[in-house]
């Protein structure tokens, strides 16, 4: 693969983002190819990154020597290092063992430890040093997601010119979480240095600027914040979504179909077949899912002939302890369940614990009559809105945690509170036991929804928001009188 020239190098698009959109693979004979990696983020802001012939820095997921920048499937990639050090103290570390439970509602208990915000500090400071190379002068700037907050700022203090978006994936929480941190002055700070920041919903932007106002002292008004340099931030909701028509597109084709029916045959052509599709975390809600479903087959409510539950988790974070022992639990209650229940070629539930091309993916949704999702706490939930993309027949049914983001677009899934069983169960039978005409009903205005608001709109509408904030260098704007 060619290293592109410095002069090409630069980009009125980029996109800067923990992991680069394709994973490393060095074959046999040594040679090194690139392949695209999973992951919401991707699925995402591949299609908007490739209309708009952006580049997107990141790191390659390893700790091997970097390439130099070079183009991929019309993609311009580039890698940014990090040390086996670095990914144990700022990936493992302060992102997913410090802000990612922090930020889902303390699902798990987060660590606070110095050492890891001194990695995520020099890590985030790389990242705006590349973007600061790379990017053209008076470009566009969008950074993504947890791992990066401090880059708005260290970018703006290196590239005055540009303008820079920020876009938060997951949750913000409200104050009273957020303030543990003891680094939430310096997170707010870094993320002030963009001129808009993103969020899914509009909690999570009012959480934000409330805690810009009681922390940092900034006058803020409604989704506005005013910095003394004249510079006004705007924190604003932009649920994420799918590419819809290609999701829709790929259901339809006749090998999917094909698939989808082989799956319903080699699980013994149960009445309905229930699906969880998660990366295996512990905010996802997957083992409550489960012992919900277990329930209701011990208690004879639902039979072996009628169901079975198809659980696929793929691996994620796996060298963090937290992720750790939810996988041995839930191999446990997987374990237990279909010990005490299943009976030869019939097991109650169906688990994989590996990840699977997109084809086989839409097969899957394609298969369910029930999808099942139940986070404690989710940003958005990309899988809800790749089953009703799925489902261009109007039938099958969506059971949806109201914590997950989607609950907001979803309002006829079957909804429900993950920490509570009997709920769920309830809603679980609910949704078996609907009628077509229900059904369709429901998943018609779904599709909807999803078929208007797609991965496209989501980005457009962020980037026409950014291209239409206040221009850096003008100073003119002050706050209105009454905030
Ligand atoms: C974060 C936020 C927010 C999963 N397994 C495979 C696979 N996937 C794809 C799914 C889906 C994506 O990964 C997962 O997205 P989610 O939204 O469900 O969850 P997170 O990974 O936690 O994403 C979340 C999202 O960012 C976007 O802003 O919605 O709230 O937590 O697209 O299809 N894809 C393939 N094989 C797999 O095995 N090909």
């Amino acid at each position: 693969m060619p290293p592109i020239s410095r002069k090409r190098a630069t980009a009125d698009l980029v996109v800067v983002a923990n992991r680069l959109p394709v994973d490393r693979v060095v074959g046999d004979d040594g040679e090194t190819t690139w392949r695209r990696s999973p992951g919401g983020l991707v699925s995402a802001l591949e299609p908007v990154m490739r209309a708009n012939s952006g580049a997107w820095i990141g790191w390659p997921g390893d700790t091997g020597d970097v390439p130099e920048p070079f183009v991929d499937e019309g993609l311009t990639l580039v890698p940014v290092a990090l040390s086996e050090r670095e990914v144990a103290e700022f990936y493992e570390g302060f992102s997913n063992g410090t802000l990612w439970p922090l930020y889902h509602d303390l699902v798990a208990k987060p660590a606070f430890h110095r050492e890891w915000w001194d990695a995520y500090v020099k890590v985030n400071q790389r990242f705006a040093d590349a973007a600061a190379r790379f990017a053209a002068k008076d470009a566009t700037v969008w950074v993504q997601d947890y791992q990066l907050q401090l880059v708005p700022t260290m970018l703006r203090e290196l590239r005055p010119d540009l303008r820079i978006g920020f876009y938060l994936h997951i949750p913000f929480p409200p104050a009273e979480l957020f303030s543990q941190l003891p680094w939430r002055r310096q997170i707010l700070e870094g993320l002030l240095g963009a001129d808009l920041v993103g969020f899914q919903l509009t909690g999570a932007a009012q959480n934000f600027v409330r805690l810009v106002r009681q922390r940092v002292g900034h006058k803020t008004h409604r989704d506005s914040v005013y910095l003394p340099d004249g510079r006004v931030v705007l924190a604003k909701a932009f649920p994420i979504s799918i590419d819809t028509e290609g999701f829709e597109e790929l259901a339809r084709s006749e090998s999917v179909g094909a698939r989808a029916k082989e799956i319903r045959d080699d699980l013994g052509n149960p009445r309905q077949v229930f699906l969880g599709i998660d990366r295996l975390d512990y905010t996802k809600g997957i083992y409550a899912r489960l012992r919900a479903f277990s329930e209701l087959i011990a208690e004879g409510r639902l039979t072996l002939e009628d169901v079975v539950f198809v659980q696929v988790a793929t691996p994620s974070r796996e060298r963090v302890d937290q992720y750790r022992i939810l996988r041995d639990e839930i191999d446990r209650l997987v374990g237990r369940v279909n010990g005490d229940l299943g009976r030869i070629g019939r097991p109650a539930i169906s688990y994989l614990h590996s990840s699977f091309p997109r084809e086989e993916m839409a097969a899957l949704y394609r298969a369910a009559d029930v999808m099942v999702v139940t986070p404690f706490r989710d940003g958005m939930n990309l899988v809800a809105k790749e089953y009703v993309a799925c489902r261009y027949d109007d039938d099958g049914a969506l059971v949806l945690s109201e914590f997950a983001g989607a609950a907001n677009e979803l309002r006829q899934a079957y909804l429900v509170n993950p920490y509570d069983i009997d709920g769920m169960k309830a809603q679980m039978m609910e949704a078996f036991a609907a009628n077509g005409r229900d059904l369709t009903r429901r998943m018609r205005a779904m599709r909807r929804t999803v078929a208007e608001n797609d991965v496209s709109r989501w980005a457009s509408s962020f980037l026409d928001q950014l291209s239409g904030t206040q221009p850096t260098h003008s100073k003119s704007t002050r706050p209105p009188k009454e905030s």
